[in-house]
């Protein structure tokens, strides 16, 4: 990835020597290039601004070392991932989040337009939309003085997402915003005791079940509590909310699911399914590793589906559980919609696998796009099906 920074404050971006992995520009992974605006003005003074048409305070930045600039930075002509994607960062702009940052991670170049004063003239992005992709990002609902400190938050959280960035891409599907948007939970380390502090027991236990379900409940409560807005469910057409599970849906997790696969067995004439034969503790053990959703009628747990990042870009999606009793009520259809719905950004493909011969399942799947997938590997008396998202 090349990334190009376009300012009137070039000494802004030295933190990139520091933040963006010096080997990361040796292995060729990451170029960029920081540029001063007033290198493409040609008046003594160096004019980068003037006074704004229609009168108000304060002065606008000029089209013209935009323009020139654009025609010395801008990839002509180069299409697809290759084309240069131009990030002006105004608080007018689309907002700044983890899906966006994985998005912009997907592109080749990023050129960050940084403006100051009241603005860019708007004929600068107005042009720049006729020779790259463009996309205005606001970092958030608040005021500063310009556009670097964005382009600079912009740059880590795209970064840091590049294959072979990170030390461990592992802890990248774990966090906070990324798949399924849950806030981290607490963390702790040495020494067990500190200051009249103790660091919760199940940490302790050396039981990864209990601890996987103490964490997901601690970054359920806590999403809950600090930014409900990302707990937002999403309804079926009764208004029935599907919500996130918790620890404490795990029995009737297990229940469900042994209804849903005795089913499975008879129709497919086998009991060697993995989930007919799961403990509760598994269940519970499962629901700190996928990202689970559950549909409660009058109470009862109904319905639930799972899914999660597999090898960086495939949502897988599993358990998709509905009641025998409802089964046929579009409900199932409703879990798999919305599954999809909640893949990260990252996920540019779904893939899921059923009964070879559960022809309901298999149908339902291909009517929502699904291809079976005979070409690929699946589980003794499975097929897998797959979709482009
Ligand atoms: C670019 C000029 C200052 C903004 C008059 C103060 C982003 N989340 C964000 N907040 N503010 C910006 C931002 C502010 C900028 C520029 C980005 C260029 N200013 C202007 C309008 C009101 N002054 C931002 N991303």
């Amino acid at each position: 990835m090349r990334l190009d920074y376009l300012t009137i404050f070039p000494g802004f971006f030295a933190p990139l020597e520091l933040s963006l992995p010096g080997k990361a520009a040796d292995k060729g992974l990451l170029a960029f290039g920081v540029h001063d605006l007033r290198t493409w003005t040609h008046d003594r003074h160096r004019t980068v601004d003037d006074t704004p048409y229609g009168g108000g305070a304060g002065m606008v930045m000029r089209p013209e070392p935009w323009g020139e600039a654009f025609d010395e930075l801008v990839r002509a002509g180069s299409t697809g991932a290759e084309r240069t994607t131009i990030v002006f960062t105004t608080p007018s702009g689309e907002p700044f989040d983890q899906r966006l940052a994985e998005e912009l991670a997907t592109r080749e170049h990023l050129l960050f337009a940084c403006g100051r004063y009241e603005g860019i003239d708007q004929r600068v992005i107005d042009h720049a939309r006729g020779v790259a992709e463009v996309r205005e990002v606001s970092l958030g609902d608040y005021v500063l003085n310009g556009g670097e400190v964005a382009a600079l938050a912009i740059t880590e959280a795209v970064v840091r997402l590049l294959p072979g960035f990170m030390g461990n891409a592992a802890s990248l599907v774990e966090e906070s915003h990324a798949a399924g948007g849950l806030l981290e939970y607490p963390v702790y380390t040495k020494p067990p005791q500190w200051r009249g502090h103790e660091v919760p027991a199940v940490l302790r236990s050396g039981d990864h079940g209990r601890i996987a379900a103490w964490r997901h409940d601690q970054a359920v409560r806590r999403t809950a509590e600090r930014r409900p807005d990302l707990l937002t469910p999403s309804v079926l057409d009764d208004g029935t909310p599907i919500v996130r599970a918790t620890a404490g849906d795990a029995g009737e997790l297990l229940t469900l699911q042994r209804a849903c696969w005795v089913q499975e067995a008879l129709a497919n004439d086998m009991l060697d399914i993995p989930a007919l034969h799961e403990s509760l503790d598994d269940v519970r053990a499962w629901l700190g590793e996928w990202d689970t959703w559950v549909v409660r009628r009058a109470g009862r747990l109904v319905g639930a589906v799972r899914g999660r990042l597999e090898g960086g870009d495939a949502w897988d999606i599993g358990r998709v559980m509905v009641a025998p009793d409802l089964q046929g009520s579009g409900l199932g259809r409703a879990l798999l919609e919305h599954i999809q719905a909640v893949a990260p950004a990252a996920a540019t493909s779904y893939v899921l696998f059923t009964g070879a011969a559960s022809a309901r399942n298999q149908q339902m799947y291909k009517r929502a796009g699904f291809r079976l997938r005979r070409d690929l590997p699946a589980p003794p008396g499975a097929v897998v099906l797959t979709k482009r998202r």
